[in-house]
């Protein structure tokens, strides 16, 4: 285990808090290893059971450890990392993490942009477009829920099959469309009733809400996606040069 100094200037819990993150580094605690009860680190550190109790909860609210009701407290599934330099697919994604990507298709309709829509995809509203919802799943895991709009014009022949495999390997390989550039917002928020049941997470979990446009050569937009990605299994990680 880790050593806690009742001599020193840095608050108790925040040690033990320190030497649990540590024990995970190291991986003497792996994902889904139980840690020990509150009871079991009071006892052995000869301190309080609420100032074990502040460690785990920092941790449980940090993401590193989550509690399971009535079973224990357990360390959680490392974050996958996701950059944001480069307009990337999830299936190249996960596929460049080594993980087999699959796609679960909740919906896919064929209706006329409402105008939110329509402006974000520079198209008249009232045009037909794609509505296609969507889990998407790494290694059999739901990470994200997908709702993606997209032109009829320029999918006429889209079907039901194409959108459960890549969505850009059919754009760029069969209908010969060049990706050319995105714009995404990344903002944090909560599951909603229906999103936590499709991404198996609580309701009221963290998430993060990622909003994409991806235009063609010709400038004009191509698709707009609402993505939810599960706030548990993921972080995006942003590099910076200065000036
Ligand atoms: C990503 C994109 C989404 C795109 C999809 C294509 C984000 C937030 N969204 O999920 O805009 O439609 O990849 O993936 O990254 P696919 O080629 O695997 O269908």
């Amino acid at each position: 285990m880790f050593k806690v100094d009742k001599d020193s200037l840095l608050p108790i819990y925040y040690q033990i808090e320190e030497g649990l993150k540590e024990l995970i580094a190291r991986e003497e605690l792996k994902a889904g290893d139980i840690v020990p009860s509150e009871r079991e680190l009071a006892e052995r550190y000869n301190v309080s059971r609420m100032t074990v109790r502040q460690a785990i909860n920092n941790l449980v609210n940090d993401g590193y450890l989550v509690r399971q009701r009535g079973k224990g407290t357990f360390v959680a599934n490392s974050k996958i990392e996701q950059g944001l330099q480069g307009l990337t697919s999830f299936s190249e994604d996960m596929r460049a993490r080594g993980m087999n990507p699959s796609s679960k298709l909740l919906e896919f309709n064929l209706i006329q942009a409402p105008v939110t829509i329509a402006s974000k995809l520079a198209i008249n509203e009232g045009e037909f477009i794609c509505e296609i919802k969507r889990v998407r799943l790494a290694d059999d895991i739901p990470m994200a829920y997908e709702r993606l709009y997209i032109s009829r014009k320029l999918v006429p022949d889209l079907t039901e099959e194409i959108v459960s495999s890549s969505m850009y390997e059919y754009i760029e390989n069969t209908l010969n469309i060049n990706i050319v550039k995105g714009e995404q917002t990344l903002e944090a928020s909560i599951a909603r009733k229906n999103e936590a049941a499709i991404l198996q997470i609580n309701e009221g979990a963290p998430v993060l809400l990622i909003e994409r446009t991806s235009y063609m050569d010709n400038q004009k937009p191509l698709e707009f996606v609402q993505s939810v990605y599960r706030g548990d299994r993921y972080k995006f990680k942003i590099e910076m040069e200065r000036r």
